[in-house]
Formats: structure tokens, C-alpha cells, sequence
């Protein structure tokens, strides 16, 4: 049996309280989480605040560069141990956790490690302002300790997105990944510590939200800004504690995101991108797309296509290499996406496909599995089109015009993501401008390159990051004025 336990000041922290950390696969024990305490959490604050006024407060950016380039080194060294950790804890299976979840984990350090080696000096340059003649340039500096909170459904790859750029701009950080997924956070701490990251500069807190690490963390005075991932009513949640210290937050929230499917796409390219697009991770991706708005010519056919690929999909053990899907993350969610089954199955929908749960006959029978399922039928004010579920399920309608389509697609409170598929150039890029969202993909889904802004808008999230945007939320610039006398003084 596996202990995890919190990471503070550069010691492994054991705590009274402890919580299991269930498999979603079969609802075996994988570990016994060590629960920190207010107590605890504040001990991680003045570890960070320690760590930014010493030793890691004196690297230089070209330290922190090798320090984050060691970081990616190590993780590479234990790519296993995370793909195992990562794969106990979600249920995800290898095909995804060896490609997507785990790489992306070590690429958001070397990333970061490149665009601080590569970062432009801020504002550098002579001015001529009110008549006199100024030299400006921008410091900058980390904001201090910055609060980490992160979801289950990429555990490792959206921590290190945040922890990344963080510990590039010289902050300390105090993060908590979820209760449903310790694991590979914990193995982050360890590569800390084995690449002699100064003590402070990263610590780990496990717990809950509500009257736990999440909130002790939000809530925090001494905690100088928050970058949270997750459901947009945690995000209210965390904005109002925020709000109390007039703290900077960056958020990335909840979606309903559009697929718009035109008749004249590349109809078998578009067949294999919507399925990542519908089922990577059980669904359990914030850009999957739930709603799928197909031309009425070929609405017919996607069904058929897209009911046929389904059959396709090997739902397995995720170990087995040729396992695509895997189960929800816990028997809870498992019951939320079930009960939007049920929600759209009262407003009328038709099961093209799926709509229930899979049966194994063995111990995978108490696990958190659902069926890929696609519904068609219902109005856009439907719930199941409505409310973001989180799940394999998306419902498909046909649409008749750009414009109305145009409209129904951004008809939502959320703002995430969309994909768009067509080979018409002028539409691509006049569909893709109108979303109301923070990323839309062309003939294409989930595509990322890191230094592009990434974020959402509405109830998708505030702020953008990647890249330099990264850099811009994680630092704070004190720009300098200095103004120069044009005649020699005396
Ligand atoms: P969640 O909001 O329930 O939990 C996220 C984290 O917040 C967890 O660590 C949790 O313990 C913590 N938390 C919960 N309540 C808190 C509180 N009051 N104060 C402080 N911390 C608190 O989200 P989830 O169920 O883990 O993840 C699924 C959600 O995340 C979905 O809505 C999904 O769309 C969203 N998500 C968005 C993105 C994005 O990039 N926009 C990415 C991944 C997931
Ligand atoms: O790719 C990313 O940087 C990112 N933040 C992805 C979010 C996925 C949501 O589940």
C-alpha cells in the first residue's frame, strides 16, 4: 500500500488525517493520502515566503532555466513511475497517459525552461515624454507564493503548467492537486528534491476543497496570487476568498464546447478527430466537444459514422496497450454523467449510441465505467445540451447556414473551445473568428503549441497563459523611469 504524504520546506510532512485514493477501475485501494491542516498549509506559506527572500529568491533566470531543465531531465529519467501513477489514479488508459498526459508533464518544464532563456528584456528603450528624455525599462520580479489547485482529469499536465512557469518567474508555490489524484504530484516532490531545488521553493499539500488544503490555500493572506483548473463554481468560490486580499487569479473553467461539422469537410478526417474530440479521456477533457452541430446534408451520415467508430473503441484494462477508453474518474462523477443520461433521456432524446454502463464480469463491475454514448433529438435549451457533464456523451444536431450556427454555437455562458471542420479557407477562418471562445481549432482538435495564449471566456475562465502570457500573470514589472538631463549639470 502506497503513502502519500505533504512536501513542506523540503521535508515529507505525515498528517493524523488521511484519505484513500480509490481506483476508479475496480474501487480498490491505491493509497493512503496524508491530509494537511491549516496548520500545515500556513507552514508551506512561510516555507515559500522563506524560499523567494533566500536562496531560491537569489537564482538568477539562467539558474531557474537549468534548475527547470534538470526538472524535465528527471521526470524523463522516471517517465514509468509517472505513466504508473498517473494510470492508478485516473484509470486512463497507456495509449493516452504515454502520449499525452505524461510527455506534456516534462514539456511544460523545458518550455518554460526555453521561453525565460529566450525572454525579451521588457521595454528597454529612450523615450521622449512630456518634453523630456526618459530611459524606461520594466523589472521583473516573482509576486511572491503562488497558490496552486488543480483537477483530476489531467493531473500531471495541468499542475506542471502552472508549476512551471511559476517557478520560472522565481515564485514559490504551494500547490494541491486533487483528492482523486495524488499520485503523481507526489512524484513531482520527489524529482524536486532529487534535482536540489532549494527547500520552500515548492510545497505540496494534499487534501479536499471546502474546510481543506483548497480553501486553506485560497484563503490565505500571505498567499500572493491563485491559478486554479476546474469546475467555474470552485472558481467562484476561490475569486470570492481572493477577492479579501484583492489577490490576482488565473483561471481555466468549465465548457459546452461546439463542434461545427460542415458538409464540405474531409468527412474521414473529420471522423477520427471528432472521436478524440468526443472520447479522449472518457470525455473528461475541458475542450472535449459536447455539442456537435453537423450540416443537414450529411447529419444522417455522421450518426451512422460516429455510432459505427464507438463500436471500434476498445474499452479495456488500461494497461492494454490497445485500450482507448477507460473509466470516469470515481463512482461520483460516474453517477453525475449517468444522471445527465437520464436527464436527456426525460427531455426526449434518441440513443444513437451507448446510454449505459459496460459490463466485465469481473472486478471491474464495481469501477466507474460508462459507455460512449452520442444522443440526438433535443432542443438547444435541453439540459443535456445546456450543462457541461464531463463525460463520453455529446448530443447532434443538424443546422441549415452558417450564421445559425454561428449563433446556436455561442449560445452558452461558457467559452472554452471549439472545432471546426470544412475545406472552405474563407469559412474556416470566419467560423473560427466568431466563436466566443479562448481557442478555436480548424480540421483539427486539441493541437497545442505552449507559447500560444490559452484560457477561456465567459464562465471558461479568466486570463490567458502559455508563453509570454504565462510569464506576465506568474511576475509582477516595476517599470523604472529614469529621466536624463539634456544639458550637463553646473
Ligand atoms: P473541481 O472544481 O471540483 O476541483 C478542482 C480542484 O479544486 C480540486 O483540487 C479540489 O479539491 C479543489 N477545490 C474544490 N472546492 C474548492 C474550494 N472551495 N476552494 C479551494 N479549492 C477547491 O473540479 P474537478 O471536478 O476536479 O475537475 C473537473 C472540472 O474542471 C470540469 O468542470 C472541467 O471543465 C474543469 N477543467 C477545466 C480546464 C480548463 O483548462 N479550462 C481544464 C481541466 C478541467
Ligand atoms: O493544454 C493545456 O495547456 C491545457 N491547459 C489543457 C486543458 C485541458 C483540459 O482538460
Amino acid at each position: 500500500m502506497k503513502h502519500y504524504r505533504n512536501f513542506v520546506n523540503g521535508q515529507w510532512v505525515e498528517s493524523p488525517r488521511t484519505f484513500e485514493d480509490i481506483s476508479p477501475v475496480d474501487g480498490s485501494v491505491v493509497a493512503t493520502v496524508h491530509e494537511a491542516d491549516r496548520e500545515l498549509v500556513d507552514e508551506a506559506v512561510k516555507a515559500g515566503h522563506r524560499a523567494v527572500a533566500g536562496a531560491w529568491g537569489q537564482t538568477t533566470a539562467a539558474e531557474r532555466v537549468v534548475f527547470l531543465r534538470r526538472i524535465a531531465d528527471e521526470m524523463d529519467r522516471r517517465q514509468a513511475d509517472f505513466l504508473a501513477a498517473e494510470m492508478a489514479d485516473t484509470g486512463k488508459p497507456l495509449s493516452m497517459a504515454s502520449v499525452v498526459d505524461v510527455p506534456r508533464g516534462i514539456a511544460n518544464f523545458r518550455t518554460f525552461a526555453d521561453i525565460l532563456a529566450t525572454a525579451p528584456l521588457d521595454g528597454h528603450r529612450l523615450d521622449l515624454s512630456d518634453g523630456a528624455y526618459a530611459l524606461n525599462y520594466a523589472v521583473r520580479k516573482p509576486l511572491g507564493v503562488v497558490g496552486v489547485i488543480s483537477p483530476w482529469n489531467l493531473p500531471l499536465l495541468l499542475l506542471t503548467w502552472k508549476v512551471a512557469p511559476a517557478l520560472a518567474c522565481g515564485n514559490a508555490v504551494v500547490v494541491k492537486p486533487s483528492e482523486d489524484t495524488p499520485g503523481t504530484a507526489t512524484l513531482l516532490a520527489e524529482v524536486m528534491e532529487a534535482v536540489g531545488l532549494p527547500e520552500g521553493a515548492f510545497n505540496l499539500t494534499h487534501g479536499f476543497g471546502p474546510n481543506s488544503a483548497g480553501e486553506f490555500i485560497s484563503s490565505h493572506p500571505d498567499i500572493s496570487a491563485i491559478t486554479f483548473t476546474g469546475e467555474s463554481r470552485t472558481g467562484t468560490s476561490i475569486m470570492h476568498a481572493a477577492a479579501e486580499g484583492v489577490k490576482p487569479v488565473s483561471f481555466e473553467l468549465g465548457g459546452k464546447n461546439a463542434a461545427i461539422i460542415f458538409a464540405d469537410c474531409d468527412f474521414d478526417k473529420m471522423i477520427d478527430g471528432m472521436t478524440r474530440a468526443l472520447f479522449l479521456n472518457s470525455g473528461q477533457v475541458c475542450l472535449c466537444s459536447e455539442r456537435v452541430y453537423v450540416e443537414r446534408p450529411i447529419f444522417e451520415r455522421f450518426c451512422d459514422a460516429i455510432a459505427e467508430r464507438i463500436k471500434t473503441l476498445k474499452i479495456d484494462w488500461p494497461q492494454d496497450p490497445d485500450t482507448r477508453m477507460g473509466p470516469l474518474i470515481s463512482a461520483k462523477h460516474r453517477d453525475k454523467v449517468l444522471s445527465y443520461f437520464e436527464v436527456a433521456r426525460q427531455e426526449g432524446a434518441t440513443f444513437v449510441a451507448g446510454g449505459g454502463v459496460p459490463r466485465f464480469g469481473d472486478e471491474r463491475d464495481n469501477g466507474a465505467w460508462v459507455e460512449p454514448t452520442v444522443i440526438t433529438g433535443l432542443s438547444d435549451d435541453a439540459r443535456a445540451v445546456r450543462e457541461e457533464i464531463f463525460g463520453p456523451i455529446c448530443h447532434v444536431s443538424p443546422f441549415d447556414s452558417e450564421s445559425e450556427v454561428i449563433g446556436r454555437a455561442n449560445d452558452t455562458r461558457y467559452g472554452l473551445a471549439a472545432t471546426i471542420w470544412t475545406s472552405n479557407l474563407g469559412r474556416a477562418h470566419r467560423v473560427s473568428e466568431s466563436m466566443q471562445v479562448g481557442i478555436s481549432w480548424v480540421n483539427t482538435w486539441f493541437l497545442r503549441d505552449l507559447r500560444t495564449p490559452f484560457g477561456g471566456a465567459g464562465l471558461s475562465g479568466i486570463g490567458r497563459e502559455g508563453g509570454m502570457h504565462s510569464l506576465n500573470f506568474y511576475s509582477e514589472l516595476t517599470n523604472v523611469c529614469i529621466q536624463i538631463d539634456q544639458e550637463e549639470e553646473g
